[in-house]
């Protein structure tokens, strides 16, 4: 694992109903490892910029132009409700509107801010979560400074996210190791973000 390994956690899907104010996710990042470089947005679309095919295999050797194997994609959610009623949200091309928002699903509806306030995605190396196992185990405490990658994950109850975000309620957010199994995350005290 170590090295090679990104996370890069997109958290989504409030439903259109509730999220339909909110401007559309604009959030973008590069999963940049080994020798791929795919676009991955935070409006459930995914290898593209909105304009181009940004999904990059192999990597172009200096003075090369990148070329994209892919031009988009996304991700598509369907199923019944109780009453046996098809639902999807299935994103294209935004060309009209958006499925997808970014952030927890919640019951109550969603403002704008809740929307602008996730959009954005959270990314922790392999690499860095091993580091931190192995001081963790070494002394059953950890010593070494924490990485804002694992200090600051999305996950139950964290304090320390991002000031945006806030305090972070107990529930169900990005997975992780809970060593203490209390369901709410402190790395200070071993917990860690899982791959
Ligand atoms: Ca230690
Ligand atoms: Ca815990």
């Amino acid at each position: 694992m170590k090295n090679v390994l990104v996370l890069l956690m997109v958290t989504i899907f409030n439903c259109y109903l509730e999220a339909q104010t909110c401007a559309e996710s604009t959030a973008q990042i590069d999963l940049d490892i080994n020798n791929v470089s795919a676009r991955l947005l935070a409006g459930g679309d995914l290898w593209w910029d909105l304009s181009d095919g940004k999904y990059i295999a192999p990597k172009p050797l200096p003075g090369e132009n990148p070329v994209s194997a892919i031009f988009a994609g996304a991700i598509w959610i369907g199923g019944t409700d109780n009453a046996g009623n098809l639902k999807l949200a299935a994103q294209s091309y935004r060309q009209t509107g958006s499925d997808f928002w970014p952030g927890p699903i919640i019951n109550n509806p969603v403002t704008p801010f809740e929307c602008i306030k996730w959009d954005r995605h959270f990314s922790v190396l392999g690499a860095e979560i091993s580091a931190f196992i192995d001081d963790y185990n070494d002394n059953g405490t950890i010593n070494d400074p924490i990485p804002n990658s694992i200090l600051k994950w999305p996950a139950s109850g964290n304090p320390k996210t991002f000031p945006v975000l806030g305090p972070l309620p107990i529930r169900d957010l990005a997975p992780f190791n809970d060593q203490n199994s209390n369901g709410i995350y402190e790395p200070t005290l071993g917990d860690h973000p899982i791959l």
